[in-house]
């Protein structure tokens, strides 16, 4: 079989890397702290979005970009909390910087106290992808079992705080917090851990409180 040699001009993870930097630096002049939300599809991230929206109640400038292999159902959730944007990713697994970027310019205003990016659905690769994010949240529902941290390391090693989300079903499933934060801060001592069952509103007022002060120390120039 003949042999194809392939010679690659540019390095393309560098290239989203760079585009993911500035992204951030942008938004940090700006003041706007962005959050990017990842889970296993039907965690609750769209539920918490929804919630910590209603709470606040115009308290902060917010928008958010909700990604999804198909169908704008998230954005149609939220739209009557705040602005919000589909990126629909036409079978891609996660999101990507450019797709990102895009989609903020197409926001009806860019002025921000916070940008929430809603990934796709899926515990796996969008841990890979840097979207220009300062702080990097993964959520895991007690429907889903105490034992993925350690499944999935990428995921909670490479975020700052986790969500333990629909706590409410805690009495029904056997889900021990205290396990799944143990297995968590093996892979990542560092993590934030929040409880939250945004169908009952518990644990959402500590949840936006987290958020503030991660923006005030972006402000301040260092980590909460
Ligand atoms: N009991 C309970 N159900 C919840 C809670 N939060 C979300 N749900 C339900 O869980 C299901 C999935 O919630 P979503 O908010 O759509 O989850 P998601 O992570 O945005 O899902 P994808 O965008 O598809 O990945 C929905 O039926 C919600 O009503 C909660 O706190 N308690
Ligand atoms: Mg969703």
């Amino acid at each position: 079989m003949p042999t194809k040699v392939i010679t690659v001009e540019r390095d393309v993870l560098a290239d989203a890397q760079a585009s993911a930097e500035e992204f951030r630096r942008a938004r940090t002049a700006a003041g706007t702290c962005v959050v990017n939300l990842l889970s296993s599809p039907g965690s609750g991230k769209t539920s918490l979005l929804a919630a910590m929206a209603q709470y606040w109640s115009g308290k902060h400038r917010v928008a958010v970009l909700t990604g999804d292999l198909a169908t704008d159902r998230d954005a149609q959730r939220l739209a009557p909390y705040v602005d919000v944007l589909q990126m629909t990713t036409g079978g891609a697994c996660h999101l990507e910087i450019p797709l990102v970027a895009k989609a903020f310019q197409r926001l009806p205003r860019q002025e921000l106290d916070f940008l929430f990016i809603e990934n796709v659905g899926n515990l796996v690769c969008p841990a890979s992808h840097d979207v220009g994010e300062h702080l990097r949240v993964v959520l895991l529902s007690v429907t889903e079992g105490d034992d993925k941290p350690g499944k999935y390391p990428k995921m909670f090693r490479r975020s700052q705080a986790l969500v333990l989300s629909k706590l409410d079903l805690l009495p029904y499933v056997p889900f021990s917090v205290e396990a799944a934060i143990e297995d968590a801060r093996r892979i990542q001592p560092a993590l934030d851990v929040l409880t939250v069952s945004a169908l009952r509103g518990d644990g959402i007022a500590a949840w936006c409180e987290y958020l503030e002060r991660q923006r005030q120390s972006l402000h301040a120039g260092h980590p909460a």
